[in-house]
């Protein structure tokens, strides 16, 4: 049994069922998506609808699905000019948002869903994680979409809000945990100016970043826990 991490996948399913080649997941195997399957690609839906059919994959909210649950309720009512009136501005906003950092792909292929798949969908964004540790190599892994902000190592892990590990972006020179690795993505490594190696897995001071710009032309990265091995596609 293996523990493999994934993300920012953003809708490029091709490089998502690639990368479950590569890896040659196993039943026994756990994956973890550590969120922002969604938007920019245009198969967020057909990723979703594969990783909710898997017992071994254990799905984890980002920036980006947070966004979208927040949109794709309203999307499931009719649009009439009674239900628009009835928008709150707050929603109104959300949309807005969410269009401007490339929503629109997966508000349309939510659209094309059936009633039922629609729902399916909602209930299974709804029981993304925030907050994960697991242990694999004799090592301890936190796993969080953009780190832990506002961070003591004495905090409860199930204590931190959304606004604390979904939006900002980790200090990767800082050690955080003594004695365990942080696991995010959020930022494309090709972002990280220390980093030597553009779109690959960046490592340093006990933080691994896995956003290898999958949604920006660049790879899609996955980790294996147990002995840090790195595989792209
Ligand atoms: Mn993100």
């Amino acid at each position: 049994m293996a523990i493999y991490c994934m993300s920012d996948i953003h809708g490029d399913y091709e490089r998502y069922k690639r990368m479950l080649s590569e890896i040659d997941l196993m039943d026994s195997d756990l994956l973890f998506i550590i969120g922002d399957v969604v938007d920019r690609g245009t198969g967020s839906m057909e990723i979703l609808k594969d990783m909710m059919m898997r017992a071994n994959v254990i799905p984890m909210i980002g920036n980006h699905e947070y966004m979208a649950l927040n949109c794709l309720e309203f999307l499931t009512k009719e649009i009439t000019e009674e239900s628009i009136k009835e928008m709150d501005p707050g929603l109104v906003e959300g949309i807005l948002q969410w269009q401007a950092v490339g929503g629109q792909a997966t508000m349309d292929s939510f659209r094309a869903l059936s009633r039922e798949d629609k729902e399916d969908i909602l209930e299974y964004l709804s029981e993304f994680t925030l907050v994960e540790e697991v242990e694999a190599g004799g090592k301890s892994f936190v796993l969080a979409h953009s780190g832990l902000l506002n961070f003591d190592e004495n905090r409860d892990l199930g204590s931190y809000e959304p606004y604390e590990v979904l939006f900002e972006r980790p200090d990767y020179g800082r050690r955080y945990f003594k004695d365990k690795y942080i696991v995010s993505g959020h930022v494309p490594t090709r972002n990280i100016e220390e980093n030597p190696a553009p779109d690959r897995i960046y490592i340093c001071s006990g933080n691994i970043d896995i956003d290898c710009g999958c949604g920006y032309g660049g790879t899609l990265g996955a980790i294996r826990l147990d002995d840090l091995r790195e595989y792209y596609v």
